[in-house]
């Protein structure tokens, strides 16, 4: 099949995250060879790409792994310079707003010193080649909100260790498209959710614990703050988005949002209520889980990527809980069957004396 982008090179940094994972098969879709930063862990975490890897005696490779990770700048400019990318995508961060008060230092490090790094490495290979960069920035940056809804041109109050970090990298991405001429977009992007979303943020919380209730694997649920809005999109519609910002005649900065808000607490009563429970009986709240400061209220406005773009979200809020909570559902119930198979051979063997 002849892909009108199959001359194309992409690096994505945070390939084995929730979007990263959704951009690589989006790109791979289009006919993009794809790159990958990848960490060294003690175990495999490339459960969210591994069915896209091919492979590695099949040729052409369209998906390639390196290892590098975004405190270790000297390996992120070699990897840049050895693969040469037309586009860069900068999504690989500590991206959990409640850690980011617990390693503080170690987030800045990974979100706004690895940030420059990237553009560094990138305005290295601009000396002999044209690339385009894109990089993650988030509505936390809106923090305590200055106007409802927020859009390009609201100031940032960012109310974390996370979102200070990402200011910073708002900042140096905008300062090396107007110093260097870099072509360098920022995607603000507020709350993105999916199947693939990481169990510690709140939306899979939820929707891992419901489905577990459900099958009867699990019997109680601790939250935090409930009453906190947030404007909470589908992954799979963001990555789209990403890609569109690299495409245009010029380098911007866009908001990407629904535009409408719920609260965790609206999250919650549809997602138990999919399931047929009512999560006042099952949900509790625990200290653990507050932020010494909180972002109350986040819906964006969208229409400049609407506009310029022709971006607009396919996925409605209820939708994103039922799919996300339907993805679950299986899941839990796999789990449960695995269990009962485990107790029945378990009694098996007590039965025959084994
Ligand atoms: P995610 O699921 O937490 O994925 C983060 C990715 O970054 C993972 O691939 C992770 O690798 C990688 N990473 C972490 N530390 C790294 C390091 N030191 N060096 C290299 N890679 C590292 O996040 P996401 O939800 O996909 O979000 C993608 C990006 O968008 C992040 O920058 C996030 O801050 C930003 N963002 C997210 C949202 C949202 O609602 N999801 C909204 C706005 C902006 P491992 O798999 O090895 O941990
Ligand atoms: O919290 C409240 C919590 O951790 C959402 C990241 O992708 O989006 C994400 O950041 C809300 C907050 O996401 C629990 O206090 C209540 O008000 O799911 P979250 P986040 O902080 O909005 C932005 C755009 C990013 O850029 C980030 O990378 O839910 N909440 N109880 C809880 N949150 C968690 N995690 N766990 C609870 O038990």
């Amino acid at each position: 099949m002849n892909h009108p982008f199959a001359d194309r090179r992409a690096l994505i940094t945070g390939i084995t995250g929730q979007a990263g994972s959704y951009l690589a098969e989006f790109l791979l879709d289009k006919g993009y060879e794809v790159h990958g930063v990848i960490r060294r862990a003690s175990t495999f975490n490339t459960g969210r790409i591994d069915h896209i890897y091919q492979d590695p005696h099949t040729q052409p490779r369209r998906l390639v792994l390196h290892y590098g990770d975004l405190c270790d700048g000297g390996g992120l400019t070699d990897i840049v310079l050895k693969t040469e990318p037309d586009e860069i995508y900068n999504l690989g961060a500590q991206s959990h707003v409640r850690v980011s008060f617990d390693q503080p230092l170690y987030t800045v490090d990974v979100v706004a010193a690895g940030a420059m790094r990237m553009l560094e490495a990138a305005r290295q290979l601009q000396r002999h080649k044209e690339v385009r960069f894109y990089q993650a920035s988030s509505s936390e940056m809106f923090g305590k909100v200055d106007e409802v809804p927020q859009r390009e041109t609201t100031r940032f109050h960012p109310r974390s260790p996370y979102a200070c970090a990402k200011v910073f990298a708002f900042h140096q991405t905008v300062n090396y498209r107007e110093a260097y001429d870099l072509f360098a977009c920022n995607g603000i992007l507020f709350n993105h959710e999916s199947p693939r979303r990481g169990e510690t943020f709140v939306t899979r919380k939820i929707t891992r614990a419901a489905t577990r209730i459900r099958e009867g694997l699990q019997e109680k649920l601790y939250l935090g703050n409930l009453s906190a809005k947030r404007d909470w999109g589908y992954a799979g519609d963001y990555v789209e988005a990403m890609w569109l910002m690299l495409q245009q005649d010029r380098p911007e900065d866009y908001v990407i949002a629904t535009g409408e808000s719920h609260s965790v607490q609206e999250f919650l009563e549809l997602a138990f209520e999919r399931v047929g429970l009512d999560w006042r009986e099952y949900v509790e709240t625990d200290p653990r889980y507050l932020r010494p400061a909180e972002v109350d209220l986040l819906v964006g406005d969208a229409s400049k990527a609407r506009k310029q773009l022709g971006w607009t979200p396919a996925t409605s809020f209820e939708r994103l809980v039922e799919i996300m909570v339907d993805a679950d559902w299986e899941l839990a119930r796999n789990e449960a069957a695995e269990e009962n198979r485990g107790t029945s051979a378990a009694d098996r063997a007590a039965e025959s004396g084994g």
